[in-house]
């Protein structure tokens, strides 16, 4: 059973929504200059072909949008501040109150529905000045930087904004130095991403301490990229394989969530000749400023083999194909008992309160023209898709594990992180627009509005 007050919704991201790429102010930030997302190289320059210079252009739409939301009954709504619309280069000393408005209005506007909003900080959009200049989070200068906008964010929106995430997949930073680290050199070594790794996480444990210090309201958590690893095989090799690479992961939920590095991680280090750079109060920082609960993506599990190369494509990461589960047109193996897995496993190690910040299936959606004249996508895959994982979230509860909320990627059609493609749809609602940029912008509901709609209604119990 879910409980009374769980937090149904959904989650999007400013830079893969909004648009409006330099209104009220706006500075560019990285994804304004990442044509192909993770794909191809980012541009010197804002290019035509980048579909998130328009998005589906949330930033003139947000009230047409947060009312279809709230008619599905959405508690909540997991979203990011542009951090380069409050500091359009990231180093100013004030904020451009152009962009602290645009954001007064959306917080105002879920409180009207009575929706939570759920903050990140940082979703894969530093402003590109401190990506150019300071090479992101390799640079500590960074650090102050970010703090100063959470700061003022914790400050503009106190009594409005309680639920707050800091980093959006944080351990994907090892794989995708500049999409999550906003670090601009080619060829970043191994020991330069984990100093950066360093870097996001005390400015994490800066922001929760300052997050705390503003309102006692407030809730802060960490998110990362949840992917359950399994053995290839049962040969001991692949197991300590995929052990490895769960350590590589729980790395950070061990920092944000516990306040220290693991045991291990001294001897990772060693043996990859990385010589961490920490000032003195970074342990202390790191060890007092811990979050208050953990979120994470889902969307796929992967298999790890000492001896079998690596032929899967994976979400920012890529691992071994499963033979006993089927993938999405996208190659992302679909695993619903691995959420249920990685509910477990998480909160087994922390036993502390979950929320299942994105879980969800791209997919290709046709418009056809419904019953009632409007058109809509008769999306019975993602149906399935959400159901099912939505039953092992239940297994899960069952099994113990406290789960506070559930919010679908991309509740409504967006430009995706990995490929920066429109046709890998996500949504309860259809967004008329196609990769070429083409399109009217029009909203229309999918068959999957009216489910899910029904899902919060009965509180989870239509699942069965
Ligand atoms: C996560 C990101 C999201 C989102 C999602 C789906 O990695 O946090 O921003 O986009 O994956 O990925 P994609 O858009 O590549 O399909």
């Amino acid at each position: 059973m879910f409980q009374e007050d769980f937090l149904w919704g959904g989650a999007i991201a400013a830079n893969q929504c909004e648009g409006a790429y330099l209104a009220g102010g706006k500075g560019l930030s990285i994804a304004d200059v990442m044509p192909e997302g993770i794909a191809g190289p980012p541009t010197s320059e804002p290019t035509e072909n980048n579909l998130k210079l328009v998005g589906i252009d949330f930033y003139h739409r947000y009230k047409e949008d947060l009312k279809l939301f709230a008619e599905m009954g959405f508690k909540a709504l997991r979203m990011s501040i542009a951090w380069s619309r409050i500091f359009p280069r990231g180093d100013e000393e004030e904020p451009n109150e152009e962009g602290l408005k645009f954001y007064d209005s959306v917080f105002d506007e879920c409180l009207k529905y009575n929706i939570e909003p759920i903050v990140t900080l940082s979703h894969y959009e530093t402003p590109l000045y401190l990506a150019q200049k300071y090479n992101g989070f390799l640079s500590r200068e960074t650090i102050d930087y970010f703090v100063h906008y959470a700061e003022t964010v914790f400050e503009r929106y106190k009594g409005k904004v309680k639920y707050w995430l800091t980093f959006n997949e944080i351990n994907s930073i090892l794989e995708e130095p500049l999409l999550s680290g906003g670090i601009w050199k080619k060829d970043v070594s191994i020991s330069e991403r984990v100093q950066a790794v360093h870097h996001e996480l005390v400015a994490s444990a800066m922001a929760v301490r300052a997050g705390h210090r503003i309102s006692t309201q407030n809730r802060i958590g960490c998110m990362v990229l949840a992917l359950p690893v399994y053995p290839y095989t049962s040969n001991p090799d692949d197991v300590m394989e995929a052990m490895n690479i769960d350590h590589k992961n729980y790395l950070f939920t061990d920092v944000q969530v516990r306040g220290e590095y693991p045991y291990y991680f001294k001897r990772w280090c060693e043996e990859r000749e990385i010589q961490l750079k920490v000032q003195s109060e970074d342990m202390q920082i790191l060890l007092n400023h811990t979050v208050d609960f953990i979120s994470f993506s889902y969307y796929m599990s992967i298999c790890a083999s000492k001896s079998v190369k690596a032929d899967g494509k994976g979400n920012l990461v890529s691992g071994l194909l499963n033979p006993y589960l089927e993938s999405s047109q996208w190659g992302w193996q679909i695993d619903p008992k691995g959420l249920r897995y990685a509910l477990n496993q998480m909160y087994d190690r922390y036993q502390k309160p979950l929320l299942i910040a994105e879980n969800g299936l791209g997919a290709k959606d046709e418009l056809v023209m419904g019953k009632d004249g409007v058109p809509t996508v008769e999306d019975d895959y993602r149906i399935d898709y959400l159901r099912e994982h939505l039953r092992q979230v239940e297994e899960a509860i069952q099994d113990g594990v406290v789960v506070i909320g559930y919010t679908a990627w991309g509740c409504i059609d967006l430009v995706s992180a990995s490929t920066s493609q429109l046709s890998k749809r996500y949504g309860f609602i259809y967004v008329d627009r196609n990769d070429d940029g083409s399109g009217s912008l029009m909203r229309y509901k999918k068959k999957s509005f009216e489910w899910y709609k029904e899902v919060i209604a009965t509180n989870g119990r239509n699942l069965h």
